[in-house]
């Protein structure tokens, strides 16, 4: 078993369910199961600032998919929960991010693992602390000790 986090974030609809329904299609996943779940937050955006709260949250999951083979399935998720690639960083339905699997340190055009923002976003950081308070960011160190460099955004424990 290989243990992988992923962020779950959403914009636009009903965010809050959205996030909620997308758990279940975690939960669902093959070889895999949801063995973490953190509360859901509101957040402010970052990056491109005029458009709608997020809702974000993070998911542990215990799988025995290759990261590439999770990262594909991640994007047929979206898919179905009717993402349109457009913007980067704008609204989105649902957004899955892979955030870390186990200490793999991978490279790759569509894949970098650790993710690199990471540790630079409240409301990524947040919710993984919530969920694993002792986690360190391969090549980073501690999640906790990134906390306070991001203690100036916005987000709110629903
Ligand atoms: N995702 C982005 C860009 N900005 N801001 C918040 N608050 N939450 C997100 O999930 C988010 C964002 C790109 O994926
Ligand atoms: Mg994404
Ligand atoms: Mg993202």
């Amino acid at each position: 078993m290989n243990t992988a986090y992923v962020a779950l974030g959403a914009n636009l609809g009903d965010p809050a369910a959205t996030v909620r329904a997308a758990f279940g299609a975690l939960a669902n996943l093959p070889e895999s199961r949801v063995s973490r779940s953190s509360s859901l937050y509101r957040t402010a955006p970052v990056g491109l600032t005029d458009q709608p709260d997020f809702i974000n949250a993070v998911a542990e999951l215990q799988t025995t998919l290759a990261p590439e083979a999770l990262l594909e399935a991640l994007f047929d998720i979206e898919q179905r929960f009717g993402r349109i690639r457009a913007d980067k960083n704008g609204p989105r339905t649902l957004d899955l991010d892979l955030l870390l699997y186990d200490d793999q340190v991978i490279d790759l055009p569509h894949l970098t693992l650790p993710h690199p923002r990471l540790h630079l976003r409240a409301f990524v950081l947040q919710p993984l602390a919530e969920i694993a308070p002792q986690l360190v960011i391969p090549g980073r160190g501690a999640v906790a000790a990134w906390l306070p460099a991001v203690a100036n955004q916005g987000i709110v424990k629903l």
